[in-house]
């Protein structure tokens, strides 16, 4: 179903090693295709094409208004193949089918959303001294490098990658080695859609050899990362080796912060799914849930209920969770998991995989802890796998401190009725994204996106990464 090419200069391209890579479906553990594992060879010859596409080439000399028109037709011909894109997610990533489905929609919804928003990035003016005349723009920064995650790698594609062509960017993108089908896939559409030669160059391979060299790179002039924060730091570095920066899209262990007065009905379920979404394996995956102590019984009967109802299964079966991405991440999840029982966490619930789900596939039981000691790693760290938390806590001060008690910073909901306690709250929890009585509400490709600390920097979504993938240049105009 890959392709073992990359995609360099409007070209199909072989690595100039010829070496590849094996792909692993989740679902089943079987092998079902290769992809090229570039060289930093392959690399600067992407980085060359796109460089050259930025100054001399067609791309370069599009205007605001060519640039709409692209990525609005990319967005209609990604929703005319929704279903024969959908089939490719879910295969490659082991994603229930419908959410594959949903995943996909995304997908042309970041292009329709940079797609109207091209030519909307207008500049100021300043006043200034008397006899000048001052304007801010905002230019492209160049050559973008996108390095990308497996978990969302439909959606991650158009996140990252409509913002910077929208602005104006020639772009190189290097997947992740898990999970790059649906980038191939959409060559033939960027293609179709009519991007010129060299706007967008795909390089699939490993992290530690494409990426670092993509990241390294001199050519480069800003880099977008999704994935650990250990790999977050090392790119950091590199990046400020050639004085780029870079946004970092790190992570999370994300607070559900549930008081006592709180709506449970509603509540109960938007928990359960922030958590169990894509097998947990979700940047703001809500990954504990503080509960007020008078609360704390009743929220754990509801919750033991919900998560002992939690189905496992093939992308076919579209149950609720499917596979982890690989036998290494299943086996780090499942870790996470059996360090917190041999530490004495209780455990409170279990979903359940299907039985006809294949012996080999990479699955893992959804799993619901507590009470949690505050200091166990399973409470501290992202386990990034469908593995839930319970802490209780004693008033607003304590809760205040547990949600912000974390290397992380990137999402949190209150769930309380109380108007006043959901403003103070909104203020004095750190994070990127606060949700009031709601989590994750939809895709939120309008919404600014990103964290602080452990979780990264830099924003996406919403015009704030068109700021992102932008300079300003200020201009002064001596008319005296
Ligand atoms: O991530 P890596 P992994 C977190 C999550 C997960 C953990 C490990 O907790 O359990 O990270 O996942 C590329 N130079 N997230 O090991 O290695 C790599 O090829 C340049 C959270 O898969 O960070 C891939 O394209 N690039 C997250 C991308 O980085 C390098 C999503 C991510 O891989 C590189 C994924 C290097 N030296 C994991 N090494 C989120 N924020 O949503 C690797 N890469």
């Amino acid at each position: 179903m890959s392709r073992s090419c990359n995609f360099i200069d409007g070209q199909w391209t072989a690595s100039e090693g010829d070496a590849t890579l094996n792909v692993y479906e989740p679902a089943t553990g079987r092998v079902i295709g290769t992809i090229a594992d570039s060289t930093a060879a392959d690399v600067d010859r992407a980085v060359r094409a796109a460089r050259e596409a930025f100054d001399q080439g067609a791309w370069g000399k599009t205007s605001a208004l060519d640039r709409s028109r692209l990525l609005l037709r990319l967005g209609t011909l990604i929703l005319r193949d929704v279903e024969r894109l959908a089939q490719i997610e879910a295969r490659d990533t082991g994603k229930p089918a419908s959410v594959a489905r949903a995943d996909i929609v995304a997908l042309a919804r970041y292009f329709e959303f940079y797609g109207a928003a091209a030519d909307k990035l207008h500049g100021e003016t300043i006043p200034y001294l008397d006899g000048y005349f001052v304007t801010v723009t905002h230019e492209p920064h160049g050559v973008t490098g996108h390095i990308l995650p497996w978990n969302y790698p439909a959606q991650m594609f158009g996140r990252t990658l409509a913002p910077a062509l929208a602005v104006g960017n020639a772009t190189v993108l290097k997947p992740a080695e898990d999970a790059c089908a649906t980038a191939l896939a959409l060559v033939d559409l960027l293609e179709e859609a009519g991007f010129p030669r060299g706007a967008v160059n795909i390089v699939t391979g490993r992290g530690a050899v494409a990426g670092a060299a993509l990241a390294a790179h001199p050519g480069v002039d800003f880099v977008s990362f999704t994935g650990s924060p250990e790999v977050g730091q090392i790119i950091q570095k590199l990046c400020a080796d050639h004085f780029i920066t870079c946004t970092l899209e790190l992570g999370g262990k994300s607070p559900q912060i549930v008081f006592a007065d709180a709506d449970l009905d509603a509540a109960i379920p938007v928990i359960v799914k922030a958590i169990i979404q894509n097998s947990g394996q979700t940047c703001s995956a809500g990954s504990r849930i503080l509960i007020e102590r008078s609360a704390y019984d009743e929220v754990i009967g509801r919750l033991r209920q919900a998560f002992g109802r939690v189905r496992v299964g093939t992308p076919e079966m579209d149950l609720d969770c499917g596979p982890i991405i690989t036998a290494k991440q299943q086996a780090r999840v499942q870790g996470f998991i059996d360090r917190a029982i041999a530490d004495g966490v209780p455990v409170l619930a279990q979903g359940v995989i299907a039985e006809e789900a294949p012996a080999d596939g990479f699955y893992v039981r959804p799993t619901l802890f507590g009470p949690t000691p505050r200091d166990n790693l399973i409470a501290r760290e992202e386990v990034f796998g469908p593995v839930l938390v319970a802490l209780p806590f004693d008033d607003e001060a304590d809760a205040v401190a547990l949600a912000n008690g974390t290397d992380y910073g990137l999402v949190a909901a209150v769930w309380t009725r109380d108007g006043a306690r959901q403003m103070r709250l909104a203020k004095r929890v750190r994070t990127g994204q606060m949700f009031v009585n709601c989590y994750g509400a939809g895709a939120g490709i309008e919404l600014p996106f990103g964290g602080s600390g452990k979780s990264g920097h830099g924003r996406e979504k919403g015009f704030a990464a068109l700021h992102d993938f932008s300079k300003t240049k200020t201009t002064v105009f001596n008319h005296g």
